[in-house]
């Protein structure tokens, strides 16, 4: 890059007035203390205890960046970067230890909670607070298969209720779940993340069904956020003043041809990964086309259930990545059913040998800005003009040891990246879509699911090896300086 400019076209005043520009995590991928202070298990603390061959590098969240006990140096990064929020998930088994009110409250995890929020307001950085990000308490899982049954409705809203109660006076954004879309997908269909279940004729799960449990957990899921919402709304909000909604993974998708049935392929898989979510929550029900084919495997809503589904998101947050191309998949089985063939799609990233965006460390993630502002656009059209933040956006690199820290930090790739995809979603917002906050994944290097520590997403490196020291890479310090509202006119300032 020796040369180039890093000169942004817009800075932070080109974002509407109140726009937030924040950093993510979540907390089986930051906090560590897995069973410390009376927290209780969770599904990712059993899945990586029983499977660790599951996990590329058969690590666990165990200390993961240690979160727990490092908040308040951290919170100071924060402040160095000019965060206006930072999004973190609250761990409900640490919480809760056995996931239910009459398990007792573990107030030493209230405690935490309240000390990070607390420093977080102090140091004038606005909490985000996912109440789940995939972190089920096992005990849960063990009565009654978490949320394979609809029993967790109740034990999520009782945990709901205890967290905006206890928080809700300073939380002023609460997303009920992160992507319920992948963790049905990876936990039940594919089987790749915690509770690790699948079929067999889909993976290597000892037990699972890919057909059927998939579209039950989506469901529980919904109504659980639905119950969330009007609790929240109903008991809450008017005192509490804050806003509450979801994040939805969501891929951009391209028809990989001019032909109607990559256009149908495309519209398809749209609504068997966002629509599975969205029109729910919209609209009341479940898409046509994934009601059409997958048929009596999908549950339905009552009409009352439909009603509470019915508009319940202050905002919709969106994880996004990258873009796939979508081709029509007619080879279809009707054997060996499961939620990651029932679209009939195939999903690629390159056409004739040419990749679609640039190719990174990361054999899914193709750099394609466009797809950010497409996606918005998309869903503003057809969800009915949205309040969207961008939960997450990021770039991951493999954790490659024979690096030194200096190269390590030397990121220019995640810097094009922020830039290229912010500016992209710029163009959307002066187009009108209301996209109201911009969150990057992810504040620090991370415990990545099934890809343990092998890949790195942070705009922080973790010293995994030396005390899990903390450096600052070349994109916290572009993000601080657009933060800043100062341009970067060469690299060679980037880092001084
Ligand atoms: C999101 C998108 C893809 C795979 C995994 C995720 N994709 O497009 O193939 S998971 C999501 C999650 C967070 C992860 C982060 C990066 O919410 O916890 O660390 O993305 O993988």
């Amino acid at each position: 890059m020796a040369g180039s400019s890093l000169a942004s076209p817009f800075t932070r005043e080109s974002f509407p007035e109140g726009f937030i520009f924040g950093a993510g995590s979540a907390a089986y991928q930051y906090e560590g203390a897995a069973d410390e202070d009376g927290k209780g298990p969770s599904i990712w603390d059993k899945f990586t205890a029983d499977y660790p061959g599951k996990i590329v590098d058969h690590s666990n969240g165990d200390v993961a960046n240690d979160l727990y006990h490092r908040f308040r140096d951290d919170v100071k990064l924060m402040k160095e970067m000019g965060l206006d929020s930072f999004r973190f998930s609250m761990s409900w088994s640490r919480i809760l230890p056995k996931g239910k009110m009459s398990g007792g409250v573990n107030e030493m995890g209230v405690q935490f909670y309240n000390n990070l929020i607390d420093e977080l307001l102090a140091t004038g950085i606005e909490p985000f607070v996912t109440l789940f990000h995939w972190d089920t308490p096992q005990a849960l899982e063990d009565e009654y298969g978490g949320f394979l049954s609809p029993k967790i409705m109740d034990d999520y809203l009782d945990y709901a209720d205890l967290c905006f109660r206890e928080f809700g006076d300073r939380v002023k954004y609460w997303a009920t779940l992160n992507e319920p879309n992948f963790f049905s997908k990876f936990g039940y269909a594919y089987g790749y993340d915690a509770p690790g279940r699948c079929s067999e004729y889909i993976g290597n799960c000892s037990s699972g069904n890919s057909a059927t449990e998939p579209y039950k957990v989506t469901h529980n899921l919904l109504l659980s956020h639905a119950a969330a919402f009007h609790l929240y709304k109903q008991r809450y909000q008017a005192s509490q003043k804050g806003m509450i909604g979801l994040s939805v993974s969501s891929n951009w998708f391209i028809p990989i041809n001019h032909t109607s049935s990559s256009f149908e392929a495309a519209s398809r898989i749209f609504d068997f990964e966002i629509g599975w979510i969205l029109h729910p929550i919209v609209f009341g029900t479940y898409p046509a086309t994934m009601r059409s084919i997958v048929g009596s495997r999908l549950p339905t809503f009552t009409a009352e259930q439909s009603l509470m589904l019915k508009h319940s998101y202050d905002f919709i947050g969106f994880n996004h990545y990258t873009t796939s191309y979508a081709a029509d998949d007619p080879s279809s089985s009707s054997v060996n059913l499961s939620y990651t063939t029932d679209s009939h799609v195939t999903v690629t990233h390159e056409k004739d040998g040419v990749p679609l965006g640039e190719p990174t460390e990361l054999s899914w993630l193709y750099i394609y800005p466009n797809g950010i502002r497409d996606l918005v656009r998309y869903v503003n059209r057809k969800y009915n003009n949205p309040s969207i933040i961008i939960t997450e956006n990021g770039l991951g690199g493999s954790n490659n040891d024979s690096k030194s820290l200096k190269d390590a930090i030397q990121d220019y790739m995640r810097i094009k990246y922020h830039r290229s995809y912010l500016s992209e979603l710029l163009k959307a917002i002066k187009e009108g879509v209301d996209v109201k906050g911009y969150f990057a994944w992810s504040l620090f290097d991370d415990f990545e699911w099934y890809d343990g520590y092998t890949y790195r997403f942070g705009l922080h490196f973790i010293d995994y090896k030396n005390n899990l020291t903390r450096y600052p890479k070349y994109s916290a310090l572009w993000f601080k300086q657009f933060l800043q509202q100062r341009n970067i006119s060469d690299e060679s300032n980037v880092y001084n």
